[in-house]
C-alpha cells in the first residue's frame, strides 16, 4: 500500500546522539520525497532530566506521567522547545524540508485538560493523585497541521499544550501522539522505541510479536506489555480507537527500519491492527 500520511512519534530513547537524530531526519525526507507526508510528534524525556537537574528540581513518575510542579513546567517547556525541538526543525532544515516547530498551543491545535492518577487501594476502592500540571488532550483541532500538511511543510509537534483558560500541561509524548494521530486519521501511526518490537520473551528476536489485534494487546497488557511499553502500547490503541488503521513498533536507534516498513514494505517490528 502506498502511505499518504503518517505520524512518527520520536522520543528520547531514540535520541541518543545527533548522529542519530540526523538519520532519523534524513529518512523522513526520503519519506516525504516518496510521497509521504509525516508528521513528527516528539518527548524528551532524557533531556528534561538533565535540565530539571541542572536546575536543581526534583521529579518523580506515577506510572509514565512526571510529576510536575509549576517550577518544573517552565523549565520542561523551555526544554522541550527552545532545545528538542529546535533542534529537529533545524535538522529537517537541513535536509531540504520545511520543518515548523510547534507546541499544541500554537493556533489551539490541541486544548489539554488536567490529568489525575488514579490509584487503587487494597480494598479496590480508586483514589485520585495530584500529579500537578501533567495533562491530557482533551480535543485535537486539525486544522492547522492539515494547513501546514497540505501545503508541503513538516510538522514537528511537541507535548505541551493548554487547557481553555490557559493554564499550560505537561503531557507524557506518547499520549499525546497517540491523540493527534487519531485526529489526523494519519495510514499509520509510528511509534520509534530503542528495541526491535514487543517481545514475547525479551530479548529473543525469534518472540517478537508480529502483528497483533486490538484483543491481543488486552490480553498481553501487564505481563508481555510491561513498564515502558505500557504507555506506547496505550498510544497505539487511541489511535487505533480513533480510526488509524495501524499502528507500528520499530527501533528508532536503526533508522533503516522507518524506510524498510514504509517503502519497502518489510516485515518488520510490531503491528497492532483492529
Ligand atoms: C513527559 C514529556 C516528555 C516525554 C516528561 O515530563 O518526561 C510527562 O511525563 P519521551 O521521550 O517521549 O518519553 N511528560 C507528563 O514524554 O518524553
Amino acid at each position: 500500500m502506498q502511505y499518504r500520511r503518517i505520524l512518527i512519534k520520536y522520543g528520547g530513547n531514540a535520541m541518543i546522539n545527533e548522529a542519530l537524530k540526523e538519520a532519523i531526519s534524513q529518512k523522513i525526507k526520503s519519506l516525504q520525497e516518496q510521497g509521504t507526508e509525516v508528521i513528527l510528534v516528539h518527548g524528551g524525556g532524557p533531556f528534561i532530566n538533565q535540565s530539571l537537574e541542572e536546575a536543581g528540581i526534583k521529579t518523580e513518575f506515577f506510572d509514565g506521567h512526571r510529576h510536575t510542579s509549576t517550577e518544573a513546567l517552565r523549565c520542561i517547556e523551555k526544554t522541550l522547545k527552545g532545545e528538542v525541538n529546535s533542534s529537529l526543525v533545524n535538522l529537517l532544515n537541513r535536509q531540504g524540508l520545511k520543518a515548523v516547530g510547534l507546541s499544541g498551543k500554537d493556533g489551539q491545535l490541541a486544548i489539554a485538560e488536567k490529568r489525575w492518577h488514579l490509584v487503587k487501594n487494597e480494598s479496590g476502592t480508586e483514589t485520585r493523585q495530584d500529579l500537578g500540571q501533567v495533562g491530557d488532550l482533551k480535543v485535537v483541532q486539525p486544522l492547522l497541521l492539515n494547513l501546514l500538511l497540505e501545503n508541503g511543510f513538516t510538522p514537528v509537534v511537541t507535548c505541551i499544550a493548554s487547557d481553555a483558560a490557559g493554564n499550560d500541561y505537561n503531557i507524557n509524548g506518547d499520549v499525546f501522539a497517540g491523540k493527534i494521530a487519531a485526529s489526523l486519521q494519519v495510514d499509520a501511526y509510528i511509534v520509534l522505541t530503542d528495541v526491535d518490537g514487543l517481545y514475547r520473551e525479551y530479548p529473543d528476536p525469534a518472540s517478537i510479536l508480529k502483528t497483533l489485534s486490538i484483543t491481543e494487546v488486552a490480553a498481553y497488557m501487564g505481563t508481555v506489555i510491561q513498564g515502558g511499553m505500557i504507555p506506547k502500547i496505550e498510544s497505539c490503541l487511541t489511535a487505533l480507537k480513533g480510526g488509524v488503521k495501524k499502528a507500528v513498533i520499530l527501533n528508532g536507534t536503526q533508522p533503516n527500519q522507518i524506510t524498510d516498513y514504509i517503502i519497502k514494505q518489510q516485515s518488520i517490528g510490531t503491528t497492532i491492527t483492529h
